[in-house]
């Protein structure tokens, strides 16, 4: 069984980063250990939460897993909540390279255009330098503009604008770079993709359910990691993922008391495992 590591908060309600990326992997089939970087209440859409920031932690569950050679098949980072958690992660990944590997970096900061509460754009500078030393890279749309010094593209451009967009994130050094929340057609959302090794361009379009929802970046980027792990190429894992989270989303808005937080992604893994086992 393969064994990743992801580095993300634990939200205690709110079903995103590590409350999504936990069962999403382990649904896969994929043994998925943890280093929490922050213990919040509730994610900080909620008007209220707590943060316990856990930074202190880090250094020292790394050393300990060097010492035990405890490896790891792939190691993902989420939700980073300071700089000086990005500079550990590129010790951790210095260190712990998978030989044969990968290093997959979902650079959580934003969406819609805006920053997440508590975010900077000296943070947006630093992530695009850990981008740099990623396998592959996982922003959204607002996340790659931050990232680039690009005005925010809301709708409107074209897929020449998007392979742009790609190029200059892979030109930040990482190999393969995924954008989402990517439309080019009214009521169509989707991913687009480019490897600058075999230079494949590659995108993958779903319909586009009205609403949008926290974590669903997070349910996104866990599914696809969990399909790559499970042997299915780029392609078919981004298809896979995006097929599960707008299953999750449909789940969600069946149910008109359903949550403004989160999405039911739960009563969709069926969608996912079918995925993975469609796609072998
Ligand atoms: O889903 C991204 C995310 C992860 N972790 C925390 C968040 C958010 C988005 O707001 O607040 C704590």
């Amino acid at each position: 069984m393969k064994r990743i590591v992801t580095v993300q908060d634990i939200s205690c309600v709110g079903k995103c980063s590590l409350t999504v990326a936990l069962p999403v992997i382990s649904a896969c089939g994929v043994e998925t250990a943890v280093i929490p970087t922050a213990v919040l209440s509730a994610h900080t859409a909620f008007p209220q939460f707590t943060f316990r920031d856990l930074t202190d932690e880090i250094a020292p569950i790394m050393e300990s897993w060097k010492a035990q050679n405890i490896g790891f098949d792939a190691i993902y980072t989420g939700y980073l909540g300071s700089e000086r958690q990005i500079a550990l992660m590129e010790r951790f990944f210095s260190e712990f390279r998978p030989k044969d590997g990968l290093i997959f970096v979902d650079p959580v900061m934003a969406d819609n255009g805006r920053m997440y509460t508590g975010f900077t754009p000296e943070f947006a500078d630093r992530m695009a330098r850990l981008c740099a030393v990623a396998d592959i890279i996982i922003p959204n749309l607002s996340e790659a503009c931050f990232m680039l010094h690009r005005p925010f593209l809301s709708g409107g451009y074209s897929e020449d604008d998007i392979k742009a967009v790609l190029k200059e994130l892979t030109e930040l050094g990482a190999k393969t770079a995924v954008l989402t929340g990517v439309s080019f057609t009214p009521g169509e959302i989707g991913v687009a993709a480019y490897d600058s090794r075999t230079k494949a361009y590659f995108t993958y379009f779903t319909e586009k359910i009205p609403q949008s929802f926290h974590g669903t970046g997070d349910v996104f980027s866990s599914a696809c990691l969990g399909a790559l792990m499970r042997g299915l190429t780029l392609p078919n894992a981004l298809k896979a993922a995006a097929n599960f989270t707008v299953a999750a989303i449909k789940e969600t808005v069946k149910n008109p008391e359903h949550n403004w937080y989160g999405v039911d992604f739960e009563a969709a893994l069926p969608v996912l495992l079918r995925e993975l086992e469609a796609n072998r």
